[in-house]
């Protein structure tokens, strides 16, 4: 995920024809046009969480003077992965089940400083009135085997258009500075690649993960004996 992946020339990509099986017709073009609307939505709602992300940060910050968020990253599937996904799960393919089955369109990461933070992020966030939580998939608590760790949420947040209010779904990861290490090596090593891992590779994956999350135990209980 890289901040500042929504651009202008994302939505004109001319290889967003090839996403709708290469139609030049008039349909084509008004089901692009349906696309990038929603897409549009989709990029208000990720602006609407990083607020409440900002927000919560300054608030903490104002109290305790230290900030809980490292830093907040987000990404827009591309329509090439939304179809790939889409054919792997066996959808149909318009823009209303795109809407109804994916859940990870619009993503949100927060870095977070201590493990601390990723659940007091995470509770306040949801104990916002608006906020709707949809699923949780808590990888700390349960790592993955290959050693991920990182707390997801699917929520949906209201996005308050022109004539219109409307409810999108957002994927948030927290994570710690450790974890998102840890997985964003691992992602240039190993997730969704052809890389040939032997056992003893994915062992040593598994235990570097063991070290940072000792790391992340030890230092927040250095935060806890500091009281911050
Ligand atoms: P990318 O390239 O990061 O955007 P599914 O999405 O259906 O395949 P599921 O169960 O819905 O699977 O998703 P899950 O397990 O909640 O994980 C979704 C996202 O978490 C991934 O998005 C990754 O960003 C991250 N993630 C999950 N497992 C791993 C892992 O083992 N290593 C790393 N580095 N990241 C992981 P994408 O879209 O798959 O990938």
């Amino acid at each position: 995920m890289s901040k500042g992946i929504i651009k202008e020339e994302y939505l004109k990509d001319p290889r967003l024809k090839d996403f709708f099986d290469g139609e030049t017709s008039d349909w084509a073009k008004q089901k692009i046009q349906e696309y990038s609307k929603l897409m549009a939505y989709y990029k208000c709602a990720m602006m609407e969480i990083e607020t409440k992300f900002n927000v919560l940060n300054e608030d903490y910050s104002l109290k305790h003077e230290r900030n809980p968020i490292s830093s907040i990253k987000y990404r827009l599937k591309t329509p090439f992965s939304i179809k790939e996904k889409m054919e792997r799960k066996g959808f149909p393919f318009s823009l209303e089940s795109i809407e109804k089955n994916l859940n990870d369109i619009a993503g949100v990461r927060v870095v977070c400083s201590f493990p601390h933070d990723v659940y007091a992020l995470a509770d306040a966030l949801l104990s916002q009135d608006d906020i709707v939580l949809i699923e949780k998939k808590d990888y700390i608590a349960n790592p993955k085997k290959n050693g991920y760790r990182s707390l997801h949420l699917i929520v949906s947040v209201p996005i308050f258009l022109a004539h219109e209010k409307r409810r999108m779904k957002v994927e948030i990861q927290l994570r710690t500075i450790a974890m998102d290490f840890w997985a964003t090596l691992e992602h240039q090593l190993y997730y969704k690649k052809d890389t040939t891992f032997t056992t003893e590779m994915m062992e040593e994956l598994a235990t570097c993960a063991h070290m940072s999350a000792e790391l992340d135990a030890r230092m927040d209980a250095l935060r806890e004996r500091a009281q911050v």
